[in-house]
């Protein structure tokens, strides 16, 4: 059968231009895909790195314009991979085209931002690379709360721990720089600990949270932190971070609640801890579970049990979990709806910090 074809346009050739290729090259090998997958055209601002990533990736054209990708009619899907402050514009350009747009987080630096790009783009498939809600052990923790293993939540409490903040050898970049990236770790980090807690744990109602610099002459937050009320009771903490130093990418959680709890752990990325507070007393205690087998998300697609999967995967993941969406013309998350309910939250804790007092989201 000849499948029907989806022509991309990535903008972007940095950390995520090369996960996005990755998963684009690699999503029909470990799915049976709807949609053929074709990499038309990677723009860029270095025409030479251009040429060499898309020599690498498979990519047909480059442009250092990325206006070339919104108006060339032979493109279906603008995919985002540029600096957040670039997010706004290119998604309103590309909504204006009639196109599918896929943008990576934070959906945008503002909320005033993101409320337009969401309204700009109604009626318009969309995507935001929240990959992680495709890691099988965090989609497995979905299942066991939807399954009511957990039970009345009482605790969350996240980290999102890096340490390259403390490195004076490296230089700085777009995402230390407040004009391009808008925020430090909270618009770079805590937005994916928060796309995580709404994903497992519902809406947040409000925040209080500080914020700290350890730079010297850098305007963005290295550190933030915050205490969050759920929507059904249950109470939150975060932490992101540049400064932990020892922690590479500790992006974990814990969930606690009166049937259960579960504990995840980015650097241990196949296994999910769970407890089941159900059971005899003198047998309950955390079980580590190798979330790679049979009856659970994914397996049937990647390897044989514990044959282990990696960060790639998520990205892999997300993709055709969206073709799949389309085809079915089924709704698909995250969509920019989505991204846009963790920017509020992101902004509450910003309006938190700035103020010292607890804010509403
Ligand atoms: C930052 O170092 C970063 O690359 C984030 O931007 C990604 O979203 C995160 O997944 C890994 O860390």
């Amino acid at each position: 059968m000849v499948k029907k074809k989806l022509r991309i346009a990535t903008i972007g050739q940095g950390f995520m231009g090369k996960a996005h290729s990755n998963a684009f090259r690699q999503a029909k090998h470990f799915f049976d895909l709807p949609f053929e997958l074709e990499l038309a055209l990677l723009c860029g601002r270095d025409q030479q790195s251009l040429e060499t990533m898309a020599a690498r990736w498979g990519w047909e054209s480059t442009s250092t314009d990325w206006r070339e990708a919104v108006s060339r009619w032979d493109i279906d899907v603008i995919d985002i991979a540029a600096p957040n402050n670039l997010h706004t514009p290119i998604a309103l350009a590309a909504a204006a085209a009639g196109k599918m747009i896929w943008c990576e987080k934070p959906l945008a630096n503002t909320i005033e931002d993101s409320a337009r790009m969401v309204e700009a783009a109604r009626g318009l498939r969309t995507l935001v690379w929240f990959n992680y809600r495709r890691v099988p052990a965090i989609a497995f923790a979905r299942q066991l709360v939807e399954q009511d293993r957990i039970g009345t939540p009482y605790h969350y409490r996240a980290t999102y721990l890096q340490e390259w903040g403390n490195d004076p050898t490296r230089p700085p970049n777009w995402k230390t720089d407040l004009a391009q990236a808008g925020s430090g770790v909270l618009g770079d980090l805590l937005c994916h600990s928060i796309d995580t807690a709404l994903y497992l744990n519902g809406p947040i109602t409000e925040v209080s949270a500080i914020q700290k610099t350890f730079a010297q002459n850098r305007a963005i937050d290295d550190a933030t932190l915050a205490l969050a009320r759920f929507g059904n009771g249950s109470v939150g903490s975060f932490e992101a971070t540049r400064y932990a130093t020892g922690a590479k990418n500790r992006n974990s959680f814990e969930l606690h609640g009166s049937n259960g709890a579960v504990r995840f752990d980015l650097e241990d990325l196949n296994r999910l801890e769970f407890t089941d507070a159900t059971g005899p007393r003198n047998l309950q205690g955390p079980r580590s579970i190798l979330v790679t087998g049979p009856d659970h998300p994914y397996w049937s697609n990647f390897w044989k049990p514990a044959h282990i999967i990696g960060y790639e995967h998520t990205f892999i993941a997300t993709v055709a979990d969206f073709l799949f969406a389309l085809d079915r013309g089924e709704p698909f998350e995250p969509d920019f709806g989505t991204a846009h309910r963790v920017q509020l939250v992101l902004d509450a804790v910003a309006r938190a910090a700035a103020s010292g007092s607890a804010a509403t989201v």
